[in-house]
């Protein structure tokens, strides 16, 4: 199986690149992001939870996400491989990947992440709030997420890169040339 995690900041071009990587590989995408918004649109219990803790720009529990990743795999047996997109944000999480992935026989691939400074990012993000009207893309929610990056899903790195699967990447430019990059990376990887 071929189980890419993609890594990076909000905003670093994650879901974007995800949509072109399962199109060119056939793998089934999990972001844990999307699923916590059909959570919240479908006004779960689950969903109203969420919804305070994504708006202060805060992360989920980490049994509620990693709940949600057990379920994903469970409906996908027998498929060539996965997209984690933005997933894992913790230690823990990354911990629970690969034991769940285990028990399945299988494990990360790679890491690939995206490298974007923190002025960028905020550009890219207040433009999207612009255009999409997402609640947590607004100046104060923005720069909260990028500080939690920093403090809680950065040490995710430092777990990987005791592993040979971690490869970073230039995150900013056109999305067609970051795209090859990742490519390049995946075809002499995989
Ligand atoms: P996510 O949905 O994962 O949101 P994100 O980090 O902002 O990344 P996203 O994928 O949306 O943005 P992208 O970089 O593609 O998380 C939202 C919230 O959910 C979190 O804050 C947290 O509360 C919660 N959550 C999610 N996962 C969790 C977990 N595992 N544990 C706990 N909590 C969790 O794109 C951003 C913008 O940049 C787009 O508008 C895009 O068009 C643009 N862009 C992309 N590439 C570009 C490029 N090369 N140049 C210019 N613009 C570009």
């Amino acid at each position: 199986m071929l189980n890419i995690v993609l890594f990076g900041p909000p905003g670093s071009g994650k879901g974007t690149q995800a949509e072109k990587l399962i199109e060119k590989y056939n793998l089934i995408h999990i972001s844990t992001g999307d699923l916590l918004r059909s959570e919240v649109a479908a006004q779960t219990e689950l969903g109203v939870k969420a919804k305070a803790i994504m708006d202060r720009g805060e992360l989920v529990s980490d049994d509620i996400v990693i709940g949600m990743i057990q379920n994903k795999l469970k409906e996908h047996k027998g498929v060539p491989g996965f997209i984690f997109d933005g997933f894992p944000r913790t230690v823990e999480q990354a911990r629970e990947l690969r034991n769940v992935l285990e028990t399945n026989d299988t494990i990360v691939s790679m890491v690939i992440s995206l490298q974007v400074e923190r002025d960028e990012l905020m550009k890219r993000l207040l433009k999207r709030g612009e255009e999409s009207g997402r609640s947590d893309d607004n100046e104060e929610t923005i720069s909260n997420r990028i500080d939690v990056y920093q403090h809680q899903t950065v040490p995710v790195t430092y777990y990987y890169d005791k592993t040979n699967i971690h490869h970073p990447i230039q995150g900013i430019g056109k999305i067609d040339e970051i795209f090859k990059r990742i490519v390049d990376v995946v075809e002499k990887n995989k």
